[in-house]
């Protein structure tokens, strides 16, 4: 029986919802419901022989406890209970949606000690619940609304479900080449750090399913030089959440091409290698805007990324966070990328020939839908 690519999806992770500020005014987030529903209508029309669309109900006493070593267990605990707290302090109401209010980042550094490596662990957390979603947060593109805990968790979940049909597909038949697979994360997950929300992300579902991936690899290094799991990060934006929780590792590593000097503004940049054992395991191709950088342009960075990925590195597993806002109509991207070169990344990607997992992470414009249809025409096997 010929296999087919898998589409992950649960509809619980159309629950959460948020707001964003543009300028001055409030408005429903881009990182909408309403995203998901246009993939999945997309491809139902498609009706495309070689793929399997999986609708899934992850129950929440069958989810997966987020690992430590990439979000710690009070950030967890935070999104897990604080819409709870705003609602008991009638702070909010039931279908309302919080954002921070003051960051302590660089606000601590003028606090007299501004020589001192305080880390988050050292200072401690506020008894204001309006400071609790600040020490937990970047930016305030994060708000919590009553189920933004149940949608993370679920993609995140999403793609360990993926790991385990991804290798459970090898077991089968290993002859085979294996199916990659998609799965509908949402929120996304990339600019997500250690216990930090930001950038419409709460758990990093790519470093989750990576993490997990890895774990399930045997303990011997197969491989004394280079790194059997790699994450390649094609969203417009840089993974900074990715980069940060592997930073000091070579399994997994990461690759990243994104918009140079974009959002989020501090990270990207080609000097950000890794360090410790991660030294040279991170690896980062920020490319110009518009009009300064062509869809040839992305091409060839994407050809010298999967390269580094097969050659430098020798992988033996892809985990991709794939994000549409590279598209030339997104309302939040600066390439120009247009709706068949999707297709063209897809075989590229497929024609390393190596097991892979792909996540949604960004994509904000209208075509949602026909840019991952594009992009899984090119993928599949
Ligand atoms: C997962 C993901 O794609 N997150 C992106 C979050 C970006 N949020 C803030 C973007 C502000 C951009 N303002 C400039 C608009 C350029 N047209
Ligand atoms: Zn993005």
């Amino acid at each position: 029986m010929e296999s087919s690519l898998v589409v992950l999806h649960d509809a619980q992770t159309v629950l959460h919802r948020s707001v964003e500020l543009i300028a001055h005014n409030v408005i429903d987030a881009l990182e909408s419901p309403d995203r998901i529903h246009r993939i999945v209508k997309t491809l139902q029309s498609k009706q495309w022989h070689w793929l399997t669309f999986l609708d899934i109900t992850i129950q929440e006493t069958d989810w997966k406890p987020i690992p430590d070593n990439i979000h710690g267990s009070k950030y967890i605990q935070h999104l897990k209970t604080i819409f709870e707290r705003f609602l008991r302090e009638n702070a909010v109401d039931e279908d309302g949606c919080v954002l921070p209010e003051c960051f302590p980042h660089r606000l601590l550094l003028t606090a007299g000690n501004g020589d001192s490596d305080m880390t988050s662990d050292d200072v401690p957390l506020p008894v204001d619940p309006f400071a609790h979603l600040g020490y937990y947060s970047f930016d305030l593109s994060s708000g919590i609304s009553k189920e933004t805990f149940r949608s993370a968790m679920v993609a995140a979940n999403l793609g360990i479900i993926g790991v385990d049909k991804l290798l459970a597909q090898m077991a089968q038949d290993p002859a085979q080449p294996s199916q990659p697979l998609f799965c509908l994360t949402r929120p996304p997950g990339h600019h997500a750090c250690h216990s930090l929300a930001g950038g419409y992300c709460y758990i990093n579902n790519a470093a989750v399913a990576a993490d997990y991936l890895v774990s399930k690899l045997p303990k011997e290094r197969s491989t004394p030089i280079g790194s059997r799991v790699v994450i390649l990060d094609l969203d417009f934006h840089h993974g900074n959440g990715t980069q940060s929780i592997f930073y000091t590792r070579k399994e997994p590593a990461y690759i990243s091409i994104h918009g140079e000097n974009a959002y989020p503004y501090y990270t990207g940049r080609s000097s950000e290698t890794g360090s410790g054992e991660g030294q040279g395991f991170n690896r980062n191709l920020p490319l110009k805007l518009r009009p300064e950088s062509t869809r040839d342009d992305y091409l060839l960075k994407l050809d010298t990324a999967l390269g580094v990925i097969k050659e430098e590195w020798s992988a033996q597993y892809l985990v991709i966070s794939m994000g549409f806002d590279t598209f030339r109509l997104d309302p939040l991207g600066g390439f120009e990328l247009d709706i068949d070169d999707y297709a063209e990344i897809g075989r590229r990607i497929s024609a390393l020939g190596l097991p892979a997992l792909a996540l949604l992470e960004g994509g904000y414009s209208d075509e949602l839908g026909e840019l991952v249809s594009s992009f899984l025409s090119g993928l599949h096997r």
